[in-house]
Order: C-alpha cells, then structure tokens, then sequence
C-alpha cells in the first residue's frame, strides 16, 4: 500500500566509468535492470518507462591532466544526461538515472536545478555517499572527477561543468544534505566546512542514530520543493553492498538504509533520483544491485512495516 502518487517514471541510463578511479560502473544500468528494477517499480503501481542508454566517448583511461582526469569526455557525458534528464521533467515524469560513476550528478543535478528555477520551485538535494565528492583539481590526489560533482555544481570547477545548466553554479551549497560520509581528503574537509555544506557523516548518525538524522537532513521540506536524491551505493556497508569501486567500511547496515528511504518516501517529495557507483565487475552474483532495487523500492512507499503509515507520515507535515 502506498499513500503517495508518482508521475510516470522515467529510467535513464548512462553507461559509463569516465569519471571513476576503476572500470566497471559501466555495465550498472544493465545489472539494475537484470537486477528487476522495472517489475519492482510496477508492482507498487508505478508507471515506468525505460528509455534505455545514453551514449557517449569511450573510456581512454588516461592520466590526470591540469587536474582532471577525462575532462572532454566527462562533460559530453553530462551534456548528454543534462538534456535527458532535463527532457523528463519538462515532460513531468520522475527521472531515474541509472549509472555510471558519480559525476554523471553533474549532469543530473544540473538539470534539475534548471527546472526549478523555471518552474519557481525550491530545490533540496540528499546526497547519500561514503565521500563528500568535494574535491577540487587543487585538492583531489587523483583527478577522478567522480570524486568533485558537488563541487563542480556548487562552481567550483571548470567552466564547462559549472555552466552545465546555464549561467552560474546550478547549486548553493545550503541546498545540500550529505548522509553517510566516512571519508574525505583532508583538503577537502577543510573546504566542506569553508562552504557550510550540512554533512551527517557516520559519527554523527552512530551517536544520533538515522531516525534523527533523517528528521534533520528533511526538515523544513514544503509543497513547493523538489527533492533530489543521488545516491551513491557506496553509502551502503561493504558487507552488504560489495559491489562498488570505492568501498569504505563502516556504513549505514541493511536496516539503517531502509529507514533512511522509507523515511525519504514519507515526505512524498521525492521527484527525481540518482542510482550511481554500481559496478558489477565488482560485484557477486549481482547481489548489490538487488539491494540497490529493495532499497528503492522503499524509497518509492514500499513499506515493510506493519503499523499504519499515516502514523509516521504526521513527522513531516509542515
Ligand atoms: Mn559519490
């Protein structure tokens, strides 16, 4: 049973690992798909329309340059999600993009962004990660840009992934909500904190637990807001979610990362979405794109509860 309506979803995929430190986010929209993800969504009453995969420049898997790693490449990519993405919503479908490394949110956010400011919407972000992606070509030990997309949409990067959406950064960094993060670069610490970006890193939900930090990361969510969620499956424990570039140890367990999309689907904001980082290579048996699915399912009002869900609904109403 669910208590919120959906528009028509809208599956995007973008196969690539352009921005990412190992190969294999590539083939996670195909594993999402083998993994159920339509059938999933229609069993709760969803329309969903797969639009199937973006195409763009191979992976050269060359050295950073001034910084960057893939620079021409990364930004056709998110050119081509930003169109995409930005297509769905004029439409007024919810677009799911399936990655791909994580700075395809470049192109996804950027879009986003664009059409809340045409239609005079507000705009929260949920970043969920083990990483702040914060870094900068100044910062990053690598230049793997999947590790710079806040950054980049907040302006702090090169034109060309800055101006993705238009003039100026598509975000301010108060619009964002990090949940999860367990690892970043020193540098970048600094910088996160310089920026005031509101992080709810795994200290701050060990001690509080995730019922609080939901609670905080969703407060003050109106009619008139659109919520974004990209979320990156290495916010998952590796224990359950091996199947990512970039483990960290240490992160949200099986139950903690269900209340945290249940509590999502509460609001009934939720208007578009970003499933990035999976990567099969990696992966066994496909099991952390199963996951990935359950947890969606949940974040569109599946509930595994079984009080009413008008009860837990109360929380949010402003
Ligand atoms: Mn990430």
């Amino acid at each position: 049973m669910s208590t919120t309506s959906f528009p028509t979803v809208a599956l995007v995929g973008a196969p690539t690992d352009i921005g990412a430190g190992a190969r294999g986010a590539s083939m996670g929209p195909e594993a999402l798909r083998v993994a159920g993800l339509q059938a999933a969504l229609e069993s709760h009453g969803l329309q969903v329309e797969d639009r199937g995969n973006l195409s763009g420049p191979a992976n050269p898997w060359r050295p950073a340059v001034d910084g960057y790693r893939h620079l021409d490449e990364v930004v056709a990519w998110n050119r081509a999600v930003h169109d995409a993405v930005y297509a769905e919503l004029t439409k007024g479908r919810l677009p799911i993009l399936l990655g791909g490394d994580h700075c395809l949110a470049m192109g996804s956010i950027s879009a986003v962004a664009r059409h809340c400011r045409a239609t005079g919407r507000k705009l929260r972000v949920l970043w969920l990660d083990a990483h702040a992606d914060f870094n900068t070509s100044a910062l990053t030990p690598s230049g793997n840009l999947h590790g710079m997309p806040v950054a980049c949409l907040c302006g702090f990067g090169p034109e060309a992934l800055v101006r993705l959406g238009g003039e100026g950064p598509a975000l301010h960094p108060q619009q964002v909500r990090q949940i999860g993060i367990r690892s970043v670069d020193a540098g970048e610490k600094r910088f996160v904190h310089e920026q005031g970006l509101e992080v709810y890193d795994m200290r701050y939900i060990d001690e509080m637990g995730m019922r609080h930090t939901m609670e905080q990361a969703l407060a003050g969510l109106d009619a008139d807001t659109h919520l974004h969620v990209s979320f990156d499956v290495d916010f998952l424990d590796p224990d359950i979610a091996p199947g990512v570039g970039t483990t960290v140890p240490g992160g949200p367990t099986y139950r903690e990362a269900q209340l945290c999309m249940e509590m999502i689907a509460d609001t009934g904001r939720l208007a578009s979405l970003d499933v990035m980082e999976l990567n099969p290579a990696l992966d066994v048996r496909n099991r952390t794109a199963l996951l990935a699915v359950d947890l969606i399912e949940s974040l569109f009002g599946k509930s595994t509860l079984m009080r009413e869900h008008q009860v837990r609904k109360s929380t949010f109403q402003t």
